[in-house]
């Protein structure tokens, strides 16, 4: 078996236990086949080189290679082209591109500088995996420096249509250079078609029938979906921690009588926050019976603080959740409890667990752990309702949730009634069958899949 080097923008702390599901299953492929992983170290220091500075530790059977950047690259690569330009627009958000010659060449140069560290230690058997929208061009930088190496990509966001993709500056360039994988991994069968039609509508090729092979500038490669999941076992270990029972036990005291309706992501304007905090607003208005007996508690833990459109959506949500509060909040009773803080993962556990509703109503997203979670920790008997965004990649799989267009404000509020007051026959049904849609599709499944995928290639 050949071992495995792995490379993607931000690299594990080995001195922590791995907390996220993708790290466990990464960790987990490493440990099994031996190998490299290789990403940016979170520190950026001034002193660092302009080709990076790198720092190797081992750990078993694996080399884990961090490489640090100084503020220039940070800002150019990471919060610049990456994270003001790519994502807004693989989200659809074209009104909140960005675009700056200098973000575009930082990126680039970081690519090639992570290429060059990681060429060094590749050998002729090793297959390598590159992850996600940081590094999209990586693959064609290692074949320039004559890796002919099995090289696969996993895109852990959305793939936009054609039309998006080329409004894209930058786009053709990096386009071209996906080209250079053998096989791409995308969360969806709807984002693996887009990517097949930028092969017909803009490079005029004939995409063919069911094939999973593309072709363009002279190249071919394999694309096809590999749904990403979690470690079921894992996070549901999570509520027989003593700060998981406690929390559990707390909050059945409290909510006697009460219903909770739950929401955790980062505070990402992808996430839809504003909508939610309308529709649960409608909810109170439309149907008053809630009033008094049900919140909503959103965890939104602050991200990528320094890009401009972060601060105008925390200023947004902090706005709104206070005037819900104003407009409903009795002397007993806060509807919403907002929290702009990082929770113990032990406490989502419980939370999610003792939830009447999981509200996952993103804008857009890859795939959504979130809505994983909270089916793995209901109870059987007495399971929660999942409301989820047809715009979520994870309603592709998990079809019986109750699905939202959560633009339309009117017919979310209604459905979040619906899964409030849905009778429990119904709820065990659709709660044994998005359990087994988590089950059968674990983050090992999905890690397994993709690298046997690539060693077929
Ligand atoms: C990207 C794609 C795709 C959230 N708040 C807290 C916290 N979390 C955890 C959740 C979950 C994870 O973070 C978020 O994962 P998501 O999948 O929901 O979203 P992204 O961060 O946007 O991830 C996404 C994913 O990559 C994997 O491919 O599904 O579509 O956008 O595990 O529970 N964890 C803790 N405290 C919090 O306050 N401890």
């Amino acid at each position: 078996m050949s071992r495995l080097i792995v490379i993607s923008n931000r690299l594990g702390d080995p001195s922590k236990p791995p907390s996220g599901g993708l790290a466990v299953a990464l960790n987990g492929a490493l440990n099994a086949l031996g190998g490299v992983w290789m990403g940016w170290s979170g520190t950026i220091s001034d002193t660092a080189k302009s080709d990076g500075d790198v720092h190797t530790q081992q750990a078993g059977k694996v080399t884990l290679v961090g490489v640090d950047m100084n503020k220039a690259e940070h800002d150019g690569y990471y919060l610049g082209y990456s994270n003001s330009t790519l994502w807004p627009a693989f989200h659809h958000r074209m009104d909140l591109v960005e675009n700056h010659q200098k973000d575009f060449d930082q990126y680039c140069m970081v690519n090639r500088t992570f290429a060059q560290h990681v060429a060094k230690f590749i050998e002729p058997d090793d297959v390598i995996w590159v992850h996600d929208y940081h590094l999209l061009p990586l693959a064609q930088e290692l074949r320039s420096m004559g890796v002919t190496n099995k090289i696969g990509f996993f895109l852990h966001i959305p793939f936009p249509p054609s039309q998006i993709v080329t409004a894209i500056p930058g786009s053709e360039w990096w386009m071209e250079a996906m080209f250079s994988y053998d096989l791409i991994g995308f969360q969806t069968k709807a984002d693996a078609t887009n990517f097949r039609l930028y092969a017909e509508r803009q490079l005029h090729e004939d995409i063919g029938g069911e094939t999973d092979t593309v072709t363009g500038f002279g190249q071919s490669v394999r694309v096809r979906d590999f749904p990403i999941g979690i470690d079921v076992e894992q996070f549901r270990a999570l509520l027989t921690h003593e700060e998981a029972i406690e929390l559990r036990e707390r909050l059945e005291v409290r909510s006697s009588g009460r219903r909770w309706i739950t929401g955790v992501e980062r505070l990402d304007y992808s996430k839809g926050l504003p909508e939610r905090l309308k529709i649960y607003r409608q909810l109170l208005h439309k149907y008053p019976e809630n009033q008094g007996t049900t919140s909503l508690v959103q965890i939104a833990p602050p991200t990528r603080e320094q890009v401009e459109a972060y601060a105008d959506i925390r200023e947004e949500l902090e706005l709104l959740s206070g005037a819900v509060n104003g407009e409903f909040a009795t002397i007993d009773w806060t509807p919403v409890r907002y929290i702009h803080r990082q929770v113990p993962r032990t406490r989502l556990a419980a939370l999610f667990s003792i939830s009447r509703v999981g509200m996952v109503t993103p804008l857009r997203d890859g795939m959504n752990l979130v809505a994983k979670e909270f089916v793995a920790v209901q109870d059987d008997d007495d399971p929660g309702v999942l409301v989820l965004s047809e715009f979520a990649g994870a309603a592709e799989q998990m079809k019986d949730a109750l699905l939202v267009n959560p633009y339309n404000i009117e017919h979310t509020a209604d459905a979040l009634q619906r899964a409030l007051h849905m009778p429990l026959d119904e709820r065990k049904e659709r709660h044994a069958s998005l359990k087994k849609v988590v089950e059968e599709g674990d983050v090992v499944t999905w890690c397994r899949d993709f690298l046997e995928a690539l060693q077929k290639v």
